[in-house]
């Protein structure tokens, strides 16, 4: 059976429901910390409300379903985590190590946990950033998460825990409502292009940056944890990239659509953000080891999300 931590999230609620298209809808554990509207999430398999801080609760909830892998989503975002820095890190850091020690203690075959392109900082080489590079995060999600991929590679190497990991750019999807991330303004403004109002975008207009479109963020963590072990080779976190894009850039994909739809700009503390990760990725490795390739660009993005998201809103 698999558990899903951070099931309500933006990956988590895709991925709980794309992994029981595969394993069985009674065989993923959904749990968060708290209930979830009823929906699509509830309906389709079991949820559990579960705090990863509380070790007694996981070790219970692991033992009454057969737990034998865990996607461990559940985190505090970039731009949530910089209004609650000592919350965040309890989360990311503690939440991490509970799932680690749970995995080891119950025999758990495989986990997987999610890092980010917010592991790079102000000094990492911002064009086609390498693999293995200058890693120097100046916010506490992107500090928890550099830190997260030095402990998954130690329990992979030490306990021989078969941890994996992906770097995700910034994500984009039409069944989660943007959220607490820096790069969620690509989520907004295709909710307020349907709805036929203007954007107003907290970033600049050229803050170009790493994206990838939810569908190919689903595909790689599956290829990945489909993988056989032995062709892992990187036991921190692999680098992912599908496209690299800025406000102005979407905009023009979306007027392709919807000519007069407009977006004013009104740089906020997300910028600082965004000017700290890199522009574009080098995943070189992820598709030597495991044959990783996107299938989406901006174009076609923009063109499944709008429609996508005309059917759900019934416009
Ligand atoms: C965030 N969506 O903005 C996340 C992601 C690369 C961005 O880590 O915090």
């Amino acid at each position: 059976k698999i558990l899903v931590t951070g099931a309500c999230g933006q990956l988590g609620s895709e991925l709980t429901l794309e992994l029981r298209k595969i394993y069985g809808e009674a065989n993923v554990i959904a749990s968060d910390i708290a209930m979830p509207p009823k929906g699509e999430l509830t309906e389709s398999g079991p949820f559990e409300i579960l705090d990863v801080l509380t070790r007694h609760n996981l070790a219970e909830k692991a033992y009454r379903h057969h737990i034998t892998q865990i996607y461990h989503l559940a985190a505090v975002l970039s731009a949530t985590g910089e209004s609650r820095p000592k919350f965040t890190w309890k989360v990311n850091m503690k939440g991490l190590e509970n799932i680690l020690d749970l995995a080891l203690d119950k025999g758990i075959s495989k986990v997987y946990w999610p890092s980010s392109i917010a592991v790079f900082g102000p000094n990492t080489p911002c064009h086609n950033t390498p693999q293995h590079t200058i890693m120097d995060p100046n916010t506490v999600y992107g500090i928890s998460k550099q830190t997260g991929e030095r402990f998954c590679e130690y329990y992979a190497r030490r306990y021989k825990l078969d941890v994996r990991s992906l770097r995700y750019p910034g994500l984009i999807g039409y069944k989660a409502m943007p959220g607490g991330g820096t790069t969620d303004y690509a989520v907004d403004i295709y909710h307020k292009a349907v709805e036929g109002q203007p954007f107003t975008c907290y970033l600049q207009e050229d803050a170009y940056m790493p994206m990838m479109y939810m569908p190919d963020a689903l595909k790689a963590t599956l290829d990945l944890m489909h993988a056989p072990a032995e062709n892992i080779t990187i036991r921190s976190s692999y680098n992912l990239a599908a496209m690299s894009f800025s406000p102005a850039e979407i905009t023009a994909s979306i007027q392709k659509h919807l000519p007069d739809f407009q977006v004013t700009y009104v740089p906020d503390f997300r910028q600082q953000i965004a000017d700290s990760w890199p522009q574009s990725i080098d995943d070189t490795p992820a598709r030597q080891d495991w044959q990783w390739q996107p299938q989406y660009d901006l174009d076609s993005m923009t063109a499944d999300m709008l429609e996508n998201l005309r059917r759900l809103k019934g416009l």
